[in-house]
């Protein structure tokens, strides 16, 4: 069995990267994209050398902590990143392992991603590459200038949608899903323009189709809180952002898409300050019977529950109040190969 090999969400997870809370810093980005994509209340957040608050990074590193055990103890084996100083380096953490890197199939690749303080964050998992790829996996580096400026220069999308133009190719992983050896859906959105969806698909060569959806998300980065797929065939969607019309003649069509509960109002501290409460439906499926959600999603353990899972409900609110839940909080490198229909 190769070393890195995983090309679903959803086949028996083998071996995965956890990430780390250890010394979050709100990112130092450029305002416009902090204002595409974040929620108004905590735009001033985000402002140079600025922690998260230390009682959500240490509730939150106790969260993945508990995350990581509960894999280990379900026999999977579990990578943590080092530990990087982000102060100095304008943040932000490695809390969220799935924005940076691309798994598919025996390729660990590179997303050239959009935003300058996130540049760095392949620092934290480098060990790891290198052993992947000593091991055999295909490493693919983004190998594009991420100095050449995306928020002014180069052509644009037609209308004001997208904060970024097309001056070098920019994606962020998370803007993607895995359906199969061959099949990738996906976004374009404030992180991830057409030219990053062509760098993508170079990487990924021609017998692998890059196809892209269309939701309706004014604020889009990342897709994995509007699509979560839980098995070949079924899928959870978020009816705020996309209707089971949209997936018509993409490769979800003929899937059971079955629409996610509205996420309840935030009962409390810690605040989300980088997500909608959406990224409830950002989850990790373990195997084909247990997925990982948040404690206090009980409608959605619920439905879980109701579609034959086993919902594994895991305390991940300080997690989510640094931008993820838990399938932006992991990385799976190696899941059980199995039979392909599609
Ligand atoms: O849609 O609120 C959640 C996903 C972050 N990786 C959202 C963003």
């Amino acid at each position: 069995m190769a070393v890195v090999e995983a090309c679903d969400e959803w086949s028996a997870l083998r071996e995965v990267v956890v990430g780390t809370a250890f010394g979050a810093m709100f990112p130092d980005e450029d305002r416009r994209m902090i204002e595409a994509t974040m929620p108004v209340e905590h735009w001033d957040e985000f402002r140079p050398g600025h922690p998260f608050p230390v009682w959500i990074t240490e509730a939150a590193e106790q969260e993945l902590q508990t995350l990581a055990e509960l894999l280990e103890s379900m026999g999977c084996r579990v990578h943590r990143p080092q530990r990087v100083p982000w102060e100095g380096l304008g943040g932000y953490c490695a809390t969220m392992p799935r924005d940076s890197l691309l798994v598919m199939g025996d390729r660990v690749i590179e997303a050239p991603m959009a935003w300058r303080s996130r540049q760095h964050e392949l620092l934290a998992y480098w060990p790891l590459i290198q052993k992947w790829r000593q091991a055999g996996a295909r490493w693919l580096p983004a190998d594009v200038d991420l100095g050449m400026d995306l928020l002014d220069a180069g052509p644009r999308e037609p209308g004001p949608r997208w904060v970024i133009g097309e001056g070098r190719p920019a994606w962020d992983a998370a803007d993607f899903l895995r359906l199969g050896p061959r099949t990738v859906v996906g976004q374009l959105s404030h992180v991830t323009n057409r030219s990053g969806v062509d760098h993508l698909r170079a990487r990924l060569g021609p017998d692998i189709r890059v196809h892209l959806l269309q939701p309706d998300d004014p604020h889009a980065m990342h897709i994995d809180a509007t699509l979560c797929p839980l098995r070949e065939g079924l899928a959870l969607y978020n009816p705020d952002r996309i209707a089971p019309e949209a997936m018509r003649g993409t490769p979800l069509d003929g899937w059971e898409l079955v629409p996610a509960p509205r996420p309840e109002p935030n009962a409390g501290p810690p605040p989300r300050y980088m997500t909608s409460a959406w990224v409830s439906i950002n989850l990790l499926v373990v195997d084909d019977r247990h997925v990982l959600v948040e404690a206090e999603d009980e409608k959605l353990q619920t439905l879980l529950t109701s579609l034959g899972f086993t919902p594994l409900p895991s305390p991940f609110r300080n997690v989510q109040a640094l931008g993820g839940s838990f399938h932006c909080a992991t990385l799976d490198i190696r899941r059980d190969r199995r039979t392909w229909t599609a």
